[in-house]
C-alpha cells in the first residue's frame, strides 16, 4: 500500500508459532518501532502494539468497525469463517441492540445472583483437586481445575445440556483460530469443524436451553421484539464461543503467573481478599485474548499517520498491557498493582460483555485456591496450545502444598 508507504515495516509474523509461543520479545519490537507498523507478510495490515494507540482505536467504534470482522480476514472482501457474531463483528444499529440484551442477562444483579453457586463449585472443584494432588503428588491444573469450572458454571447458566461440553472447547479453539491466518494451527482446530459446528448450534436452540437460564433469557428477547426469532440462536451462539476458552485459559494464565512468582502467592495466601487483583493483574501480565482486528471504515489516522480506508488495524492487546510508556515495571507481576485500563477485556462500547462473571470465577478460585494451599510449584514441563489468537494451554502440570 503505497499510501501508508511511510510507516516501518516488519519482517515479523505474528502467527509463527514461535511468536505465538512467545510473543513478548516481538511486542517489545513492535512498540519500539513506532506506534503504527506495517507487516511485510500481511499488506493489508497495520499494527498497533502501544497502548495509547489501541485505547485510541477502541474507542472510535464508528471509524474504526468490528462489522468487517475482528480478525485478519476483510468481510467485505472476504467470505467469514461462519455466519457473522450478531455482536463481536456487528456495528451500531445491530450491535447496540443485541449488546443491550446481553449486558441485561449479564447484569450486576445477575452476578450477585449466581455469586453463591459459583462459590460452592469453586469450593467443591478445588477440594477434589487437592485430593487428586496429595494421590498423585502434583495435578494437571488444566484437566483439574481451569477446564471443568467454567465448564461446569458458565455452562449451566446458560442453560445447555451436561453431555458434550468438550465440543465448547473444540469450538473455541476454531473460532479464535480463524481470526488469524489459515496457518498449521488453523487447519488442525478445523479438521471436525462441521460436528462441532452442529452440536454448537443444536444448543442454541429454544428447546435445549434451561428455562430461566442466559440462553432462554435471549429468546424472551426475541419474544420481546428486541431481535428477530432467526437472530436468538446466533446471540445464543456468542455466549458459547466467547465464555469457555477465554476463563479457561485466563485461569490457566492465572496459576501460571502465581507460579512463577512464589513470593506473590505468599501474599495471596496470606490475605486471599486479595484474589480479585491477583485475577486482574494477570490478566494483565498474560492476556487470554492477545489480537482483536478493527477495520478503518474511511480515509483516517492513528498517531496522525494518515491509513487508508479498508485497512485491516490489528491491535496487540497483550503488548498494550506490557507497555511500559503505560506500566511502571510493565513486566512484573506484582499482585498490589491495581492494573486499572488494561485492555484484556477491550475496551469501548465492545469491551467484554460477560466481563464481570469472568472475574467472579478467577476470583472465586484463587480465593478458593489459597484459603487451601500455602505453596505452588510447577511440577513438570507445561505444554502450550498454539492458537492464532488465545494465550492457551493444553496442560499445566503444578504441585499443590496444602496449607
Ligand atoms: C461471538 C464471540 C466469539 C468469540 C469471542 C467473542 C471475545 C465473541 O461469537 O460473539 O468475544
Amino acid at each position: 500500500m503505497n499510501e501508508h508507504s511511510d510507516i516501518p515495516v516488519l519482517d515479523v509474523d505474528p502467527y509463527a508459532p514461535e511468536n505465538l509461543a512467545d510473543p513478548y520479545p516481538m511486542h517489545t519490537l513492535m512498540r519500539d518501532t513506532g506506534p503504527v507498523v506495517r507487516l511485510k507478510a500481511y499488506p493489508t495490515v497495520v499494527v498497533c502494539a502501544r497502548h495509547q494507540e489501541i485505547h485510541a482505536v477502541f474507542n472510535n467504534a464508528q471509524t474504526f468497525i468490528s462489522g468487517a470482522g475482528v480478525g485478519l480476514a476483510n468481510f467485505n472482501t472476504e467470505e467469514p469463517f461462519r455466519p457473522k457474531s450478531l455482536i463481536l463483528e456487528a456495528d451500531a444499529p445491530l450491535h447496540t441492540a443485541t449488546r443491550a440484551i446481553l449486558s441485561r442477562v449479564m447484569s450486576p444483579k445477575t452476578v450477585m445472583q449466581i455469586r453463591a453457586d459459583f462459590a460452592a463449585e469453586a469450593e467443591r472443584v478445588l477440594d477434589q483437586a487437592l485430593e487428586r494432588n496429595q494421590a498423585n503428588g502434583s495435578i494437571d491444573w488444566m484437566a483439574e481445575v481451569a477446564n471443568p469450572f467454567p465448564l461446569k458454571v458458565f455452562a449451566d447458566s446458560i442453560g445447555i445440556a451436561a453431555q458434550g461440553r468438550e465440543n465448547l472447547l473444540l469450538y473455541g479453539d476454531m473460532v479464535f483460530n480463524s481470526m488469524g491466518p489459515r496457518n498449521e494451527v488453523f487447519e488442525k482446530s478445523v479438521e471436525r469443524v462441521i460436528p462441532v459446528t452442529q452440536w454448537i448450534m443444536q444448543q442454541c436452540d429454544r428447546a435445549n436451553l434451561r428455562p430461566g437460564g442466559f440462553g432462554d433469557q435471549i429468546w424472551q428477547a426475541a419474544e420481546a421484539g428486541e431481535i428477530t426469532m432467526e437472530q436468538a440462536p446466533m446471540l445464543v451462539r456468542s455466549l458459547l464461543s466467547a465464555g469457555l476458552d477465554t476463563t479457561i485459559n485466563s485461569l490457566g494464565n492465572a496459576i501460571y503467573a502465581l507460579a512463577h512468582h512464589p513470593e506473590e502467592y505468599a501474599k495471596l495466601h496470606a490475605d486471599p481478599s486479595l484474589a480479585r487483583q491477583a485475577f486482574e493483574e494477570a490478566l494483565r501480565w498474560e492476556s487470554t485474548v492477545q489480537t482483536f482486528f478493527r477495520t478503518a471504515n474511511t480515509d483516517c489516522e492513528i498517531a496522525g499517520i494518515p491509513i487508508q480506508a479498508q485497512t485491516k488495524v490489528l491491535c496487540m492487546l497483550a503488548s498494550a498491557n506490557r507497555d511500559p510508556r503505560k506500566w511502571p515495571n510493565a513486566d512484573t507481576y506484582d499482585i498490589a498493582r491495581k492494573p486499572v485500563g488494561h485492555t484484556a477485556f477491550g475496551t469501548g462500547i465492545h469491551g467484554c460483555v460477560g466481563q464481570a462473571i469472568a472475574r467472579l470465577e478467577g476470583e472465586l478460585i484463587l480465593t478458593a485456591l489459597a484459603k487451601r494451599v500455602k505453596r505452588i510449584e510447577f511440577a513438570g514441563p507445561h505444554s502450550r496450545r498454539l492458537n492464532n489468537t488465545l494465550r492457551a494451554f493444553d496442560t499445566l502440570p503444578v504441585r499443590l502444598v496444602a496449607a
